[in-house]
Order: structure tokens, then C-alpha cells, then sequence
């Protein structure tokens, strides 16, 4: 099969936007269970409607999408289960989006980083950035790291710093530093220096405490900056007084505003002497779930600035392409002819190409389906049932159209409870006249290193690795002038000037650079306006020859 990585990668943007909307509801909740008893529990779960998310000793934790807590609780009446609670509201700030990544034998280019015009300038990796990236661990795994630049600290209660406590920090350092070696994907400053400070493991949290002893090891590592795509609600003194010491020894420190799209204040994102981060999409637009708290006055608190406590600036974390570790993120794609349709995996891997045969619901066997490939409409029975037909009818893979708008996600059941072994995929309702007409198909689902995920995650590492880039060619300025740099060079987006959703606006690295090169480190202008970025980038490259050519 020939792979059109564009179109692949267009169309699962759509849909990745479609599934960010309604992911931010708080829908999910911890289940306590004995071990011995998980499985069944876990059976159950999926069987009504969850999403298992963690699956750790003694608990695991689904989403019940659109589901109260209490609804939810009536759901799992079941005698093995100990307890039913809301998950822990500290979070890393990303929307999972593992589904979609795409296999690259070719280096791909991050929307953000044409966005935010980290193309136009020259990473200089002799200026010592370093950016500290306090997350979930990276993986060794993955081969688009400059290696000899990275360290970390291991930590007795989550492991090692270079196995991947699930893929956030893989995803959130890439987005920082991938490297630009021809595969894979690239950073916004592509090889810089990095330390790795690993505070939670897949799905988990941490502690403000954990963040406050975190900053204190990035300053022992020699960072600079330290980037933190993680949040949650409460503020204390040890925790905001660990960044305003980082910051006011000349660092930078930036977080993510949340993804609840509303008007929380998270934190450490609402320290004053951090820089906060929301999220837009690839065309300017604010990311749905982004948070707006309003802006309140940081004097007093830290800071010698007179700076507002709310989002600073944005970049791009709608569905954002970066590093899993290895093999982490599975990849499904759907072709009808050679045009290709937005997919999303539902269960088993494989590729299986060939005529297509319209099962209808797929209620039941049908022998004219033999060697072909089931286009299966949504609804009466369940999914496994319905590629179960299509696989005793002879079928070799599975095509669900959804029967309400946008994509259809779904599983078929873990473990033995998937009695099924060929490629199903789910596909969007909007596709199936296309769908239903093609006379052949190709359905593939495989695993990938790479892959999509949203959120103000996404983009605060964004941000770090533009300001990272910036700096190392401004070597002597502090963070906070970086960070001044940045706000008064940012791209205005959304209501005229500056909002409580895009901040200053969309940060612009080549608008910054040129800001400091006639301004200098102290700025020379008024900061106030936020709009003095966003006119036409086409124009010189001033970086080197590696990224301007
Ligand atoms: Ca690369
Ligand atoms: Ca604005």
C-alpha cells in the first residue's frame, strides 16, 4: 500500500478536533478493586461504556463519556468493586489522542512550528539552553532525541527518568527538542540541552511538593528553563516561592493554563512568576478546552513585575504531532481507491486490502462477504458482534460507520473478551456515502512512535522550546526579558489586543528575535499592546543555513 502521509495526516486532524470538544468533561472516575478481581472489573467497565485509563494495583480508573459521577456509580453496582470516586483533578494537561499517529520513515514538520515561525531562526546549541521538562519521564526508545544532550534524575517513587511513565513527557519533550535528523518529527529548538524530572507515571499525579523539590534539582542541572505541562487547583507558598527563586536567578519558568475551557486558575501556571500557556489550533483559532482565568495583579507575590496573573500567549496543541515511545501509539489508516478517510483504531492490528462488501448493521453471517473487506453500519448490536460476522463470513477487515455526526471511537473488548483477530476500524458518519460506494478498501492498524495529542500540554512545551531558540541566540538576557520578548512580539488572535484567552496572542519566534536584535535584552517599546507580531513572515531568514535553506 502507498501511504499519502498528507492527506493521512489532514483528515486525522478533523476528527482529532472533533474528539478534543467533548474530552474535557470531568467523566471519569477511579474504581477500587482487588487485583484478583481487575479483569472482571475491567470487562465490565468497557462492556458499559468506559474507557479503561489506568489500570494500577488496586484501582483503575475509566471515562465515562457524558456520565455523572453518581450515574456512573449506578452503572458499576457490582459486588467486586470496593469503591467508586472522582479522579484526582492534578493532572498532566494533555487530551489523549493515541489513536492516530502515523508511521514516518520521513521527517514531519509540527504545524506549530511553521505557526510560530521556529523555522525562520537558527537554534544555536553553543549559547547553554537548557530546558528542564518536569513531566512523566522520556523514553530512551525513541530514536529522535539527541541523546548526549539529555539528563535526568531518577526518583524512588517513579522509576527511572528514562522509561516513559506512560507517553506525555515523550510526547512533551519532542515537542521541545526532537531533533532535526530527517526522521521522525522536529522541536521547536531541535537538540537543545534537556533534563528530564519525572513526577508521575502513566496517568498518575504529582504533589505541589514534588514541583517545588523539582525546580530545585532543574537549578542543580543547570536549566534555564523549565517547562511544566501539568496542573492543578491550590496554591501554596512553597510551591510559588521554588519559581520565583528559579525565576528571579535569570530562569524561565512556563505552564499550562488547563484544559477544562473555563476560567480555573491552575496551577503553578497561576504564579505569578510562571508564564502562562494556552492553547490554539492550526488556524488561529483558541483550542476549546484552553482555560481563561482573568487577570489579576501578581504584586506582591513573588515578582517585582506588575505583570497580571492570566494566560501570557498561546501556541499550537490541537492535535499536535511529537515522540511516544516506542511502538506507543497505534496507528490506524483507511484508503477507499487512493483517496484516504479519517480512521480511528478500534481493535487488533494487521493490514487487510481488498473489494468491499456492505454488511449493513452486520446483524448476522453472510457468505457474500468472503475475502472482502465489511462496511458495517453503527447500531442494534455491538461492535464485536458486528466484525465477529464479518470475520466468520469470510471477511479479512472491518469498516464502523458511525450513526450520529463525527467519528465513531470504540474498542472491541480486551483481552479474551475480543473474540476477534482482523483490523477494525471506526470511521466518521459524514464519510459513508464515499464509503458505501467505494468498490475496494485498504484498512490498516499497526503501532507507531509517533502521534497525535491535544492540549495546553502541547503547547506550553511549544512555547519553552521557542524561547529556548530565541534565547540561544540572546544568550544574555534573562528569562523574564525572554519572556517580555515574547509577549511583546506575540501574534494578536481573537479579540482585538490583549484577552483572557490567547493572552498577548500567538508567540512568533522570528518576531521575538528580530525584537530583541533591534531592541535589545531590556525591550525598547511599549509591552502593552501585544500586537506587534503577525504581520507577513515570508519575508528574510536571518537564522543559518540548516533551518533557512
Ligand atoms: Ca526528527
Ligand atoms: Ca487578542
Amino acid at each position: 500500500m502507498k501511504y499519502n502521509k498528507l492527506s493521512t495526516i489532514a483528515t486525522a486532524t478533523l476528527l482529532a478536533m472533533g474528539f478534543t470538544a467533548s474530552a474535557a468533561a470531568s467523566d471519569r472516575v477511579i474504581i477500587q478493586v482487588d487485583n484478583s478481581k481487575k479483569g472482571v472489573v475491567k470487562a465490565l467497565a468497557k462492556q458499559l461504556g468506559g474507557d479503561v485509563k489506568v489500570d494500577a494495583d488496586g484501582f483503575i480508573a475509566a471515562q465515562f463519556t457524558g456520565k455523572t459521577l453518581s450515574e456512573i456509580k449506578g452503572l458499576l453496582n457490582n459486588p467486586h468493586i470496593k469503591l467508586v470516586e472522582q479522579d484526582f483533578e492534578r493532572r498532566p494537561m494533555a487530551i489523549y489522542n493515541d489513536d492516530l499517529g502515523n508511521p514516518m520513515a520521513e521527517q514531519l514538520t509540527p504545524y506549530a512550528v511553521y505557526q510560530s515561525q521556529a523555522n525562520l531562526v537558527n537554534f544555536n546549541a553553543g549559547a547553554g539552553m537548557k530546558v528542564c521538562v518536569i513531566d512523566s519521564g522520556l523514553d530512551r526508545s525513541n530514536v529522535d532525541f539527541d541523546w548526549g544532550n539529555i539528563t535526568g534524575d531518577n526518583d524512588s517513587g517513579t522509576g527511572r527518568w528514562d522509561v516513559a511513565g506512560g507517553p506525555h513527557g515523550t510526547h512533551v519533550a519532542g515537542t521541545v527538542g526532537a531533533a532535526d535528523n530527517g526522521v521522525g518529527v522536529v522541536g521547536m529548538a531541535p537538540g537543545v540541552a534537556m533534563h528530564i524530572i519525572k513526577v508521575f507515571n502513566a496517568s498518575g499525579w504529582g504533589y505541589s511538593s514534588d514541583l517545588a523539590y523539582a525546580a530545585q534539582k532543574c537549578t542543580a542541572a543547570g536549566a534555564n528553563i523549565i517547562t511544566m505541562s501539568l496542573g492543578g487547583g491550590g496554591a501554596n507558598s512553597t510551591e510559588s516561592n521554588a519559581f520565583a527563586t528559579f525565576t528571579n536567578n535569570g530562569g524561565l519558568v512556563l505552564a499550562a493554563a488547563g484544559n477544562d475551557g473555563n476560567t480555573t486558575r491552575s496551577y503553578p501556571a497561576g504564579y505569578p512568576s510562571v508564564m502562562m500557556i494556552g492553547a490554539n489550533d492550526a488556524n488561529n483559532n483558541i483550542a476549546t478546552f484552553s482555560q481563561f482565568p482573568s487577570c489579576t495583579s501578581g504584586k506582591g507575590k513573588n515578582v517585582t513585575t506588575d505583570e497580571t496573573i492570566c494566560v501570557e500567549v498561546t501556541a499550537g496543541g490541537v492535535d499536535t504531532l511529537s515522540t511516544y515511545p516506542a511502538d506507543g501509539a497505534t496507528s490506524s489508516s483507511l484508503y477507499a481507491g487512493n483517496t484516504a478517510y479519517a480512521s480511528s483504531a478500534m481493535e487488533n492490528s494487521g493490514t487487510a486490502s481488498g473489494s468491499t462488501y456492505f454488511m449493513g448493521l452486520s446483524t448476522s453471517v453472510n457468505s457474500a462477504a468472503a475475502g472482502k473487506v465489511c462496511v458495517i453500519d453503527r447500531g442494534t448490536i455491538s461492535f464485536h458482534d458486528k466484525v465477529k460476522n464479518c470475520q466468520n463470513s469470510g471477511g479479512i477487515g472491518a469498516v464502523i460507520i458511525n450513526n450520529t455526526a463525527g467519528m465513531l471511537y470504540g474498542t472491541l473488548g480486551e483481552g479474551s473478551a475480543n473474540t476477534t483477530s482482523i483490523p477494525a476500524v471506526g470511521a466518521a458518519l459524514e464519510d459513508r456515502a464515499a464509503l458505501l460506494a467505494a468498490s475496494n478498501m485498504t484498512v490498516s492498524i499497526e503501532s507507531s512512535d509517533y502521534g497525535y495529542m491535544s492540549g495546553t500540554s502541547m503547547a506550553t512545551p511549544a512555547v519553552a522550546g521557542v524561547a529556548a531558540l530565541v534565547w540561544s541566540n540572546f544568550p544574555s538576557c534573562t528569562g523574564t526579558e525572554i519572556r517580555n520578548a515574547l509577549k511583546a512580539t506575540a501574534q494578536d488572535a481573537g479579540a482585538a489586543g490583549k484577552d483572557v484567552y490567547f493572552g498577548y496572542g500567538i508567540v512568533k519566534a522570528k518576531a521575538a528575535y528580530d525584537y530583541l536584535s533591534v531592541n535589545g535584552c531590556a525591550g525598547g517599546g511599549d509591552t502593552g499592546g501585544g500586537d506587534t507580531g503577525g504581520g507577513d513572515t515570508g519575508g528574510s531568514c536571518k537564522g543559518g543555513p540548516k533551518k533557512c535553506g
